[in-house]
């Protein structure tokens, strides 16, 4: 049987995704992987492997044996935690994307997908409905590592007819996992406080502007994408993509209709610059007409949604 790998699945992204391909492909299809045994524990409805993508001699085997054709590589360091230790991010965020259009291109997999980011924009770019061809010029290793993931993913599609689609997320917001290091991370750990009746303390300042998505969206962005008939994937570094944009404190007001006690302060450290580099929302005109793409989810939908479903959610 044809499998789907995920590599990098138990994060806040691959959480819902490989939920979502197994419920569509059969869990027995998809093969869950991520760094080590403690995320088996989230994959009780399809196949689990503890896998490094940096170990290029098992990942190689495992795509052998299994017979995969699809690969969803979502594995990476993010924009804070990258600016930690930039040679480590660059090196996971570069090679192991190397990799994986290497295997494409030698087994002749169906696709692939890998998701880069906002992140590509830096303070050139126009801030405003950013456009999907501008400058670029990204000032975090995690920023640089995603352009030059972009560039890779067009070269493969056009030398090697490699075909890997991409999508410029925006900050996701998610409540089935916990934050990653990102800079817009602070949307996520925003409504736990809450929930938990504590203060939140912002990183980012109040009028921070930001693109943001609910991770429904991104996920329907992404399979949409994903089965999206070749010829209308026009763009093969990476599309673009918007829903909201929200500053700190909109997401504050927002909040505050469910919980009127509850209280925010704002300090903001490093990632207050990383953020200042980035649009404040972006112009997905070109996603809209290839193929589709519509956002469900405005700020207070989005947060009624969190504010339900959070309290009951156990991780
Ligand atoms: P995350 O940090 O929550 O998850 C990443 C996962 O990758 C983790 O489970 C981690 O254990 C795993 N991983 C790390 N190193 C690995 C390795 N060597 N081998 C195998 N697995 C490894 O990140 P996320 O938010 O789920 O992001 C997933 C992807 O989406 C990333 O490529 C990220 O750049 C991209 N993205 C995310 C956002 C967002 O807001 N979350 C926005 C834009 C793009
Ligand atoms: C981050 O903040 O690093 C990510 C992203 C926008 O890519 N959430």
């Amino acid at each position: 049987m044809e499998k789907i790998l995920v590599i990098g699945a138990a994060g806040q992204l691959g959480s819902e995704l490989t939920r979502s391909l197994s419920e569509m492909y059969g869990g027995e299809q998809v093969i869950a992987t991520d760094l080590n045994e403690a995320a088996r524990s989230k994959f009780d409805y399809c196949r689990f492997e503890v896998l490094d993508i940096m170990n290029q001699d098992a990942a190689k085997d495992l795509i052998k044996r299994e017979n995969v054709k699809q690969i969803y590589h979502l594995a990476a360091v993010l924009s804070a935690t990258g600016e930690k230790n930039p040679l480590f991010a660059w090196d996971l965020n570069m090679n192991s994307l190397l990799f994986v259009l290497e295997m494409a291109k030698e087994f002749k997999l169906d696709k692939v997908y890998w998701p880069s980011s906002i992140a590509v924009f830096g303070p050139n770019t126009p801030k405003v409905n950013t456009p999907q061809y501008c400058v670029k010029e990204p000032n975090t290793v995690y920023g640089i590592s995603k352009q030059a993931g972009e560039r890779w993913c067009e070269y493969y599609f056009q030398k090697f007819n490699v075909d890997v689609r991409s999508l410029r997320y925006p900050g996701l917001i998610g409540y089935k996992s916990l934050p990653g290091g990102g800079t817009t991370d602070y949307a996520v750990d925003i409504y736990h406080k809450a929930i938990a009746g504590e203060k939140f303390s912002c990183f980012l300042r109040e009028d921070s502007y930001l693109p943001m998505m609910y991770m429904p969206d991104a996920i329907k962005a992404t399979l949409d994408l994903m089965h999206a008939p070749s010829e209308s994937v026009k763009i093969r570094s990476s599309y673009n993509l918007s829903a909201i944009s929200f500053a700190p404190k909109d997401i504050y007001q927002s909040i505050l209709k469910h919980y009127p006690s509850f209280e925010i302060e704002y300090k903001p450290d490093f990632r207050q610059a990383i953020a200042d580099s980035w649009p404040d929302s972006i112009d997905d005109t070109c996603a809209q007409k290839d193929w589709g793409w519509k956002p469900d989810y405005d700020l207070d939908k989005m947060t009624k949604d969190i504010l339900e479903n959070l309290p009951n959610f156990s991780f």
